[in-house]
């Protein structure tokens, strides 16, 4: 029965360390709702997602008004941490300017919930909800907008002194990736190499100067940021493989990691991002000053925040670059071909979820391992997101049955627990995520919470999964 499976599933990873940091993971813009109350500025999904008509960011999840459900509901399964990040269009409208009362508000009301609950707030500053003034500017692009970011940084981390623990941006990769490759994030752009390689390191750079600034401070907490990281493994073990395994890793990997984490990028990282460039007539601009930002800040993160939920199989490819993007959960929709790089393929075993992403617990496992190895200045790691993309429906009487989503956090929270007892610095584990919140380029249709939301009248139902997460927690 039902305890009988239970209990099996906790056995596999027998019991949590005494600490560990358990928590459910949300973004601001997708879970909050609420995008023009009490002064709130336009991000740049607002205006986009209104004429793209295909699902609005109102009501989300209606956090604005029910965060203590969810902060409740944290609290009663067992969670101890929870992560959220501040629309910085609820404090700074426009991006700068003058701080809006209602929105500084709302967050002291949310943190001070956090806390008097037990639930630890883990706190981005930013989390794919770029400004819609600074986006017309040129987002990352514009090197003024990591001014503005600096300044926006300097009054979150002197007003909210109740936040101890802080994360710069989450997923720069994804950002740049979407917005600049893949082209389903706004502006919406395909195979934009110069943009999206420019992206990643203008983030870089405003991450490290925010790091900068926090240990100037000399504030009582702790700063990291988070980049999601995917293995890439060569499909068969051919030299031409192998080598677009290196380029593709080199683009979306390593080149965040040793910007962060070395303050430089190493000799063998820029062979493979100019082999690239080049091969893409694109070009990356690094001014004066840039590497000395990056270096100072490599030492300065108190923790890395990794988010993972899968890993990719490439073989060599020389043609066209192009792409489709699985946005409504039709298996088999995806493609993805990078000219002079590689082309993303299915690899036999591995499954699949209907968006097409591979499960892959081994290579968190793999990611971990490295990250520890070649970059220890990374320090503390905690898994920042991990979890299941499902389409559910509630039948208005029975738990939700999730026990596919219950197999895959419990089989990346068993890597996550094999990598730390061989001696990587894993202290915690957040699932994204929290309770059901819309996807940004999926809608409301792919479903990752614990805690099941009726989108119509924000009700909230508790999955099997929350009630196997609390059974874990109880094991600390
Ligand atoms: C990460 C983001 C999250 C979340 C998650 C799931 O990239 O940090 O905000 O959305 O992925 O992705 P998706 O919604 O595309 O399924």
């Amino acid at each position: 029965g039902e305890n009988q499976i239970m209990s099996d599933l906790l056995n596999r990873v027998t019991t949590l360390p005494r600490g560990f940091v358990w928590g459910g993971a949300t973004a601001a813009y997708q879970v909050e709702g609420a995008t023009k109350a009490d002064g709130k500025g336009k991000t740049m999904w607002d205006d986009y997602l209104e004429e793209q008509g295909r699902f609005s960011p109102d009501p989300a999840s209606d956090f604005y008004h029910l965060y203590p459900t969810d902060i409740k509901l944290a609290q009663d399964y067992g969670l101890n941490a929870v992560r959220v990040s501040i629309a910085w269009t609820r404090i700074f409208p426009q991006g700068y300017g003058e701080p809006n009362e209602k929105g500084v508000a709302y967050y002291h009301r949310l943190f001070k919930e956090c806390i008097d609950h037990g639930v630890t707030p883990y706190v981005s500053l930013h989390h794919f909800d770029s400004p819609k003034n600074l986006f017309d500017a040129g987002d990352w692009l514009n090197r003024k907008n990591i001014d503005h970011f600096v300044d926006y940084a300097r009054f979150c981390f002197t007003e909210f002194t109740e936040v101890k623990n802080w994360f710069t941006v989450n997923e720069l990769i994804s950002l740049a990736l979407s917005q600049y490759v893949a082209g389903n994030f706004p502006p919406n752009h395909h195979f934009d190499i110069s943009s999206a390689i420019q992206a990643e390191h203008n983030e870089l750079l405003a991450h490290a100067r925010v790091v900068n600034l926090y240990k100037s401070l000399n504030l009582d907490g702790r700063i990291g940021l988070i980049h999601v990281l995917q293995p890439i493994y060569p499909i068969t073990n051919t030299k031409e493989n192998q080598h677009a395994a290196d380029l593709y890793d080199a683009f979306i990997n390593r080149f965040l990691l040793d910007g962060t984490f070395l303050g430089e990028y190493s000799d063998e990282t820029m062979a493979l991002i100019n082999e690239i460039l080049s091969k893409n007539d694109a070009h990356l601009d690094i001014q004066r000053d840039d590497m000395e930002i990056l270096k100072a800040a490599s030492t300065r993160n108190d923790y890395f925040g990794l988010n993972y939920y899968q890993s990719q199989f490439i073989q060599a490819y020389d043609g066209p670059s192009g792409n489709e993007f699985n946005g409504t959960g039709e298996k088999g929709t995806t493609s993805f071909s990078f000219h002079g790089v590689g082309q993303l393929v299915p690899k036999a075993g591995v499954p699949t979820t209907d968006w097409d992403w591979n499960i892959y617990p081994e290579g968190l496992y793999d990611i971990l391992k490295r990250v520890a190895r070649e970059y220890p200045n990374s320090h503390t790691i905690y898994i920042t997101e991990n979890g299941l993309g499902l389409k559910e429906e509630y039948n208005g009487e029975d738990i939700i049955q999730d026990d596919k989503r219950i197999d895959y956090i419990d089989q990346h929270v068993d890597a996550v627990l094999r990598a730390r007892s061989e001696g990587v610095d894993v202290q915690g584990y957040f699932v994204w995520s929290l309770q059901d919140q819309f996807s940004w380029a999926n809608g409301y249709n792919k479903r990752y919470g614990l805690f099941y939301v009726d989108f119509d009248t924000q009700k909230r139902h508790v999955k099997k999964s929350a009630q196997w997460f609390k059974a874990l927690a109880d094991t600390m």
